[in-house]
């Protein structure tokens, strides 16, 4: 088999998705992610003026020598752009190698270890009683994990906490959206809500919660401290990790389980918290780590050192590498919890796709391939609107981590 052509397709349905579609000699087509939040455009010209041409001609059966190509080859390696590029590629290889197969791409991975994929949904609220309500309509809909955000008093407005209910988008303005942030008025006000939610809801539900990089590793540690009498799944992205020795910190006061990765690139931006065991969870996805085949690699090395899956699936992922994740979570024997953030309507329709939610589980199907197609005619209605993500600064103006 031979790659004939491939191109990438903009489309904004609500959002912006980049996603790059291969096509072959025999026919088979498949499909991949490329999409970085409020920066789009950047991996769009990645692919097309720099990936595309060297793959014209490949044999798509091929993925791990592509894949090896792409980021050896490149000479410049790693970085969300590269690397997002890389997954768009390899998650496309993968679709077209289990479409060749006849087989669901779990299967190509060695099967599935489990009958479906345990997700967490998004409880927001702009006060803690406002966030409780949500977490009761996530336990009307099934949800088994819910992950809760609310609005802390004195701050107009707090990370994770939307206008809509049931989604929530920050990529929201033509130029970004200032923030405002307090480390101790944050940090006085979260445990009276998992407080809140314990009272309210018992303990047959996983808790979980994102500090989103705002807080210095003796913070992080108190914050985990104070959550522990909530019991909860996890504390996630805590504290800002290029310092990944930070983590030791953590640790030492803590014994609240610790999630991080949603922004990295490689097993390389990981290495030291895995194999020094300083967290629980890899939230590394198929998208912004390279796709399945560097995942996957990261999964294994993390499952030498007790660390399980906990992949990132916010709206700016797209339903393909929704559904790309689901396979790869169905395999993974170190999985731990999937995120799902439901995708708007619109969005749905473009990327008609196999995957499905029942009581708090998603199954990714068992159509050939990763089971998620582009609309292109529908894709063509929705043109690229660009949007940022806010940033976020201290009561001070001092900039800070958004
Ligand atoms: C999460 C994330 C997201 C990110 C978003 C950035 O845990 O789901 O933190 O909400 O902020 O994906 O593009
Ligand atoms: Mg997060």
């Amino acid at each position: 088999m031979k790659i004939t052509d491939a191109r990438v397709i903009v489309t904004c349905p609500g959002r912006n998705f980049v996603t790059l579609k291969i096509e072959t000699d025999e026919g088979l087509t498949g499909i991949g992610d490329g999409t970085l939040n409020g920066r789009e455009l950047a991996v769009a010209s990645y692919l097309t003026d720099h990936v595309i041409p060297c793959l014209i001609g490949r044999d798509p059966h091929r993925i791990e020598d592509t894949w090896q190509y792409l980021y050896r080859g490149a000479y410049w390696r790693r970085g969300p752009v590269t690397m997002s590029a890389i997954a768009a590629v390899d998650t496309a290889l993968w679709d077209i190698k289990a479409k060749a197969a006849g087989l669901p791409l779990y299967q190509l991975l060695g099967g599935a270890s489990r009958t479906g994929v345990m997700v967490y949904g998004h409880a927001n609220g702009a006060d803690i009683e406002a966030a409780a309500d949500e977490v009761a309509h996530y336990i009307e809909l099934g949800y088994k994990a819910i992950r809760a955000q609310c609005g802390i008093p004195g701050l107009p407005s707090t990370y994770g906490v939307s206008k809509d209910k049931m989604f929530y988008e920050p990529a929201d303005a033509d130029l970004p959206t200032e923030n405002i942030w307090s480390t101790s008025k944050y940090l006085d006000h979260v445990p009276k809500l998992f407080e809140t939610l314990r009272d309210r809801f018992g303990w047959d539900h996983h808790l979980l919660h994102d500090a989103h990089h705002r807080l210095t590793p003796i913070e992080a540690g108190r914050l985990g401290k104070s959550l522990e009498p909530y019991r909860l799944f996890w504390l996630e992205d805590a504290v800002p990790t290029e310092n990944q020795e930070g983590f030791r910190i953590v640790r030492q006061h803590t014994t609240q389980p610790l999630a991080v990765g949603e922004i990295f690139n490689t097993i390389w931006d990981a290495k030291t918290l895995i194999e020094e065991q300083l967290i629980d969870y890899i939230r590394a996805t198929v998208v912004h780590a390279g796709g399945i085949t560097h995942l996957r690699r990261i999964a294994d090395f993390a499952g030498l050192h007790h660390v399980r899956t906990g992949c990132h699936g916010a709206t700016d992922l797209s339903p393909v590498c929704m559904g790309a994740a689901l396979h790869f979570d169905l395999w993974v024997p170190n999985f731990g919890v999937q995120e799902y953030m439901r995708h708007t309507e619109a969005t749905d329709a473009v990327f008609p796709h196999a995957y499905s939610f029942a009581g708090g589980y998603m199954h990714p199907g068992d159509t050939p391939g990763h089971g998620v197609e582009i609309d292109e005619a529908l894709a063509a209605k929705y043109p690229y609107s660009r949007a940022f993500l806010p940033v976020n600064r201290l009561e001070d103006g001092t900039m800070w981590n958004w």
